[in-house]
């Protein structure tokens, strides 16, 4: 993929979520500070129960103590309490602290994200599959947010909780507590042997949640496909796969930790057995008091936990790390096709010249250039049609005017400006295009018609309706303009949606309008009527329209005949009469009468 920096970020991925982590960032390290004080105040029940047992329980001098000193047993009962509701609070808030961190660098980096995909470009979209975009906005940014919410936490946890209780055992009794200790460097080298197992994993499990997500995002917005040719057992039989590869390797991962697990718990659970018996050794010499003892017996859970949730965390870790990497492949990717540093603001209306120079034409996937040399003027006002068999770049001609893709040489102006040294918003909004295949929003007619230009009333959404010879179709329908289509326009003919959107394109009342085939499905008639009232706009507008119908390219200015990605006619209908080249077969082929009467008819205009 040649589209994104992969590996190759600014930024390390830790780096990355701190800088998202801007404006909560105080908080966080209180969250984090809280974590560490909450796992600290664990020691104090066993700190205060160990001098409980040993002043007032099992020490030679305990009933004595109690007696005499029983506000000092009421003061470390109290303490032990005081301190363990304490925790709970800190605990608690603590929570709120993660979860709302989590949440707030979420919601900023989903934004973003959805930011950068719609400044994208053309060559972005085909790179990338919607199901694949969608699975980094919501599966892969949710492992994102359990990062910063769970996975660092419990870090903090566990580093807190072991370094604080490794400390208070040097504190008791340092033999003992190197004797517990001496084992713990290899659960890292464990974690570290799992690490490098399960990292792989991960990224697989990604891949294959996005392949899952991909087909069922492609299954269902094609559906009528795949209804069309009774699929559908067929679909659900790849979804079915793709639904269990992912469970496979969702199991396969959860396997790893199963590899390594034994040994972290052998070492978790020999942690007791050393106590018994080195303690008991250390009891029996009198190296240690019983209340340590107790100490010590109470806190083994608190080194033997960590131990254990390390695989857990360096498993999630892993996740965060794969699904991160996508997220950030996205949120440092640049659209090639944007504003030049010095771009110049052109706010105002253009004539509507089009110029092209030498243009050649390559796509970045593709193996041939697909135009050749193109170079041509129009004048503004002026109609040029665009003529040619299927696949011989009419699309891709008509895609460098609004700046979709940039030409690999040569250059496009616009009123004698080279569109590239333009801010694109500037250029596009001057643009009416119709695209080939239509896309309407779900949402009201209206809606869509005004979707460039929502400012327009009512009225002026009829009168472009009017344009496109859609108004009449529209009034019939039970709701007229309030009529909500369907995703993709589904309710309408397609000849129908070529309509409205053609309305749309004129409703940004553009400089430049672009229509691709967008008279395709239309009756001869209509199309008729829509030529008329393309020739009668009450702006001025320059006109590129690719059509097959010759009644359509007649009367433009100019015809452009394009042939495997070069132009080999160009001129009015009458030159290329003339010229008795592939526009003159194509007249023959579409009037189906004989040379005489083409050339009358040519005379006629
Ligand atoms: P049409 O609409 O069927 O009448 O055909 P045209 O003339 O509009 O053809 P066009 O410009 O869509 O395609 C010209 C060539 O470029 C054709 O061989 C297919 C190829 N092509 C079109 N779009 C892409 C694209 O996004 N990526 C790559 N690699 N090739 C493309
Ligand atoms: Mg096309």
């Amino acid at each position: 993929m040649n589209y994104t920096n992969i590996g190759n970020f600014p930024k390390t991925k830790l780096q990355w979520l701190w800088e998202n982590m801007k404006g909560s960032r105080g908080i966080y390290i209180a969250g984090m500070l809280g974590t560490i004080v909450y796992n600290v105040l664990q020691l104090t029940v066993p700190y205060y129960s160990g001098k409980i047992v040993d002043l007032f329980l099992s020490g030679a001098d305990a009933r004595e103590n109690l007696r005499t000193n029983s506000n000092l047993f009421y003061h470390l009962l109290i303490c032990m309490v005081g301190f363990t509701v304490l925790r709970g609070v800190i605990v608690y808030v603590d929570c709120m602290v993660y979860e709302h961190v989590s949440q707030t660098v979420l919601y900023r980096v989903r934004n973003f994200l959805y930011d950068k995909i719609q400044r994208q470009d053309m060559t972005f979209y085909s790179t990338y599959r919607t199901g694949d975009l969608m699975t980094r906005v919501t599966g892969d940014l949710d492992a994102v947010r359990h990062m910063v919410a769970w996975v660092i936490r419990m870090v903090i946890e566990s580093f807190s909780l072991f370094g604080a209780v490794a400390i208070y055992f040097f504190y008791m009794n340092w033999k003992m507590a190197l004797c517990l200790l001496i084992i713990s460097p290899l659960v890292f080298f464990i974690i570290y042997l799992f690490k490098n197992k399960v990292a792989p994993m991960h990224a697989k499990l990604r891949e294959k949640l996005a392949q899952m997500n991909t087909y069922a995002q492609e299954n269902i917005s094609g559906n009528r496909v795949v209804k069309a040719f009774a699929r559908e057992d067929y679909e659900i039989k790849k979804f079915d796969q793709a639904n269990r590869d992912y469970a496979d390797t969702n199991k396969a991962t959860g396997m790893v930790w199963l590899k390594f697990f034994p040994y972290v718990e052998g070492i978790a659970d020999l942690l007791p057995v050393v106590m018994l018996a080195v303690g008991g050794v250390f009891l029996i010499r009198g190296e240690m008091s019983m209340g340590d003892y107790v100490a010590f017996s109470g806190l083994i859970w608190a080194i033997a936990n960590p131990m254990r949730q390390m695989g857990n965390i360096m498993n999630e870790f892993q996740r965060f790390s794969a699904a991160s990497q996508k997220v950030m492949e996205i949120y440092y990717s640049q659209a090639k096709i944007k504003d030049a540093e010095d771009a110049v603001a052109h706010p105002e209306r253009f004539d509507g010249k089009i110029e092209f120079r030498d243009v050649s034409f390559q796509y970045e996937d593709g193996d041939l250039p697909v135009l050749h040399d193109i170079s041509f003027t129009v004048q503004p006002n002026e109609t040029i049609a665009i003529m040619g068999e299927t696949g011989c770049g009419k699309t891709s001609l008509i895609n460098l005017i609004p700046r979709f893709y940039e030409p690999t040489k040569g250059e496009v102006l616009i009123d004698d400006i080279p569109i590239e040294t333009l801010k694109l918003a500037d250029l596009r909004k001057q643009i009416g295009l119709a695209t080939q295949d239509v896309l309407l929003y779900s949402d009201t007619i209206e809606g869509n018609i005004a979707y460039g230009d929502s400012s327009i009333d009512q009225k002026e959404v009829e009168k472009f309706a009017k344009y496109s010879a859609a108004s009449d179709f529209i009034s019939k329908m039970p709701e007229g303009y309030d009529t909500v289509v369907g995703e993709r326009g589904v309710g309408l003919s397609g000849g129908q949606k070529q309509r409205i959107s053609l309305a749309r394109a004129l409703a940004v009342k553009p400089s430049i309008l672009v229509l691709d085939d967008t008279t395709s499905a239309v009756d001869m008639e209509t199309e008729k009527q829509i030529q008329e009232s393309l020739k009668h706009l009450d702006f001025p507008c320059t006109k590129v329209i690719i059509a097959q119908r010759i009644s359509t390219t007649k009367e433009a200015d100019k015809i452009l005949v394009l042939q495997d990605g070069h132009i080999t006619e160009a001129g009015s209908h009458e030159e290329l009469l003339a010229k008795k080249g592939y526009y003159y077969e194509l007249v023959r082929l579409q009037t189906g009468i004989d040379d005489a009467v083409v050339e009358n008819s040519a005379n006629e205009e």
